[in-house]
């Protein structure tokens, strides 16, 4: 049974989650095994932060993807509890084989190796997996939120899981689903505040010219790429790129000049 034809259950996946969190927050000799990438990096530390605030800081490996080498490493340790974030849903049977005697917990979304309900059920491997639960992985659950959901308890943490979210790309059409039960969460608990803006990296760290110039996603025709075309725009548009001869960001204009900005932008996309 695919992911699609799969009956939607969110309210399962919500209490694999807990379930999973209530266990791992009693693990005392774990390894967290997390993905070197903007979504791993993250989940590694939503369940590192959530055991620590237990008294208990695990130890911590970051694998750029599961190989021999990676797994090798892994099987010298000696610690009983293993919890992966953002991979391992691809090699259960490779994991089960090389790691028969510890208890292992996955919480991942990439698209699991075996579908539910062919598993094996006396498996050392828990798996926590929107995909099992007919709830898309790619768009509207990634491993940072996944994790964050076993410690919903800790809603600090939720900002983390958003750095996930954006760090996987999943927040191109807005956040759906999953993704946007966090954000309600983070927003719920005061931390977080949602604004339109422009989605272009470098609001605060580049300089405007840098900002149009090096967006690429989305393309801006005639200014990605193009400094002079950037600077010529800005200037057409009144916009001050540069304040007392300082080159000043996106951030730095006033909310007038960002309107402006936008408006001018969404035109020349057109
Ligand atoms: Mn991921």
């Amino acid at each position: 049974m695919t992911e699609v034809e799969r009956q939607r259950d969110e309210s399962g996946f919500y209490k694999a989650c807990v379930d999973a969190g209530k266990r791992i927050r009693e693990f005392d000799d774990a390894v967290i095994v997390h993905h070197f990438d903007a979504d791993g990096i993250p989940a590694g530390s939503i369940v590192f932060s959530a055991m620590y605030r237990n008294g208990f800081a695990p130890a911590m490996q970051c694998w750029k993807k599961t190989t021999p080498e990676y797994l090798q490493k892994l099987k010298e340790t000696t610690h009983k509890q293993i919890v992966f974030c953002d991979l391992g849903a691809g090699y259960t049977s490779k994991l089960a084989e090389a790691l028969p005697n510890r208890e292992i917990i996955i919480l991942d979304h990439h698209e699991p190796e075996t579908p539910v309900d062919q598993r094996p059920a006396d498996s050392n491997i828990t798996i926590v997996n929107p995909h099992d639960f007919g709830i898309d992985g790619g768009n509207e659950a990634c491993g940072g939120g996944t994790s964050y959901l076993c410690f919903r308890q800790f809603p600090e943490l939720s900002q983390l899981a958003l750095v996930s979210t954006v760090g996987d790309m999943q927040d191109r059409a807005g956040l759906i689903g999953v993704n946007k039960l966090i954000l309600k969460d983070s927003v719920d608990a005061g931390i977080t505040t949602v604004k339109k803006d422009l989605r272009i990296f470098g609001r605060s760290s580049r300089s405007l010219i840098g900002f149009l110039s090096y967006a690429s996603d989305p393309f801006l025709p005639g200014l990605t790429g193009n400094d002079k075309n950037c600077a010529r725009f800005l200037a057409e548009n009144e916009i001050p790129y540069k304040q007392n001869d300082k080159y000043v960001s996106y951030y730095e204009l006033q909310e007038d000049d960002r309107k402006r900005l936008s408006s001018a932008l969404i035109e020349c996309m057109w």
